[in-house]
């Protein structure tokens, strides 16, 4: 009776091995019949005990016999499904040997370094000479030279890096660039002081400690307000391709007199108002001046025969105009597939 069954229990799982047609549906069978607690083969296995003596021991023969040749089948089913695979894979990749290798890839210079040199450019074609200087800095260059106070809020730890056992500080602007400039060029003089600057600053979506800005300046015979809007115009119609509209309104800073912050009309819009703009039509772009006379004193400079102009801006935020970048921490970030479109 019971080798009746074990030889269909055989025969039908046989069948349904041969027809499984994936991996998923081997191991339904494999388990259906010789699982462990719901094997179909297992059950007779245990089965066995309840036979006397002398059946026990063939049919324990028959059964195992079985037991063997559906492992087997199971075992090469799987293989075939492999193999299949396998099969299918290699008909489908294949690999160009003749292809030419692809050469080690190329960096790029980050946006805000392109505008960087950008400016650079523009500003020796107009007869300026770049630049450069200390990060940091003495007190002095900082901000003495520069006639911001004592009690101005900047000079305060909160608002500077203060380096530890020295009197130096990390440089808040590169106005001192400038001073130094002055210091030795004298006048007449056309410079600009491109470079990072550093703020004392909890850093959160629109706060850098670290950052990135180009002041510039020119001393000379009777320079007026009429030459600076031209120069600031001449750049900004450099950086964006274009004509721009320009406003100024009045605006604080110590350095200057009088002081002015800097409008373009917006570049999105043309000033009839957008998100960028923030409906007004106008965009911040930089702060200007001229050059407050006890600026150009403390630096050697005689202000009753020389004036001059003087500006300062942030690249990031030309960079975020020029592309219609909405987040600063994009430009901020290091990730290359942001920084690779550029
Ligand atoms: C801003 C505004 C400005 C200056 C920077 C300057 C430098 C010297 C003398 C006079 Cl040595 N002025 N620089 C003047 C006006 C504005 O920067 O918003 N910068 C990010």
């Amino acid at each position: 009776m019971l080798e009746q069954s074990i030889q269909e229990l055989e025969s039908s799982s046989l069948a349904r091995i041969a027809s499984a047609r994936s991996l998923e549906e081997l191991e339904v069978v494999r388990v259906s019949v010789l699982g462990r607690k719901e094997g179909a083969l297992t059950h007779m296995m245990k089965e066995l005990g309840k036979l006397p003596p002398e059946e026990r021991k063939s049919t324990g023969k028959l059964v195992n016999a079985a037991k063997q040749k559906l492992e087997e089948a199971l075992a090469a089913r799987e293989k075939q499904f492999a193999d299949d695979t396998l099969r299918a894979r290699l008909d489908t990749e294949w690999i160009d040997l003749t292809l030419p290798a692809p050469g080690p890839r190329r960096g790029h210079l980050h946006p805000i370094t392109q505008i960087q040199q950008e400016l650079e450019d523009l500003f020796v074609s107009l007869g300026f000479a770049v630049l450069d200087g200390p990060e940091a800095e003495t007190e002095y260059h900082n901000f003495d030279a520069l006639n911001i106070p004592a009690t101005h809020p900047a000079r305060d730890a909160q608002d500077t890096f203060w380096l530890e056992g020295s009197n130096l500080l990390l440089r808040t602007h590169t106005s001192p660039v400038q001073v130094r400039g002055m210091e030795k060029l004298g006048p007449p003089l056309r410079i600009v002081a491109p470079g990072r600057v550093f703020r004392n600053e909890s850093v959160d979506a629109s706060h850098e400690h670290t950052f990135y800005q180009i002041e510039g300046m020119m001393v000379d015979r009777d320079v007026s307000v009429a030459h600076l809007l031209y120069f600031m115009k001449v750049m900004l119609a450099g950086v964006f391709q274009r004509e721009v509209s320009v406003r100024l309104r009045p605006g604080y800073f110590p350095f200057v007199e009088p002081g002015f912050e800097l409008d373009i009309q917006c570049l999105l819009c043309g000033g009839s108002g957008c998100p960028v703009c923030k409906q007004s039509g106008w965009v911040e772009q930089l702060g200007c001046g001229l050059v407050h006379p006890n600026v150009l004193r403390m630096s050697g400079i005689d202000p009753e025969e020389w004036s001059g102009f003087a500006f300062g801006l942030g690249l990031t935020r030309l960079v975020m105009m020029r592309y219609g970048i909405d987040d600063i921490r994009h430009l901020q970030g290091g990730d290359l597939r942001f920084l690779e479109q550029f």
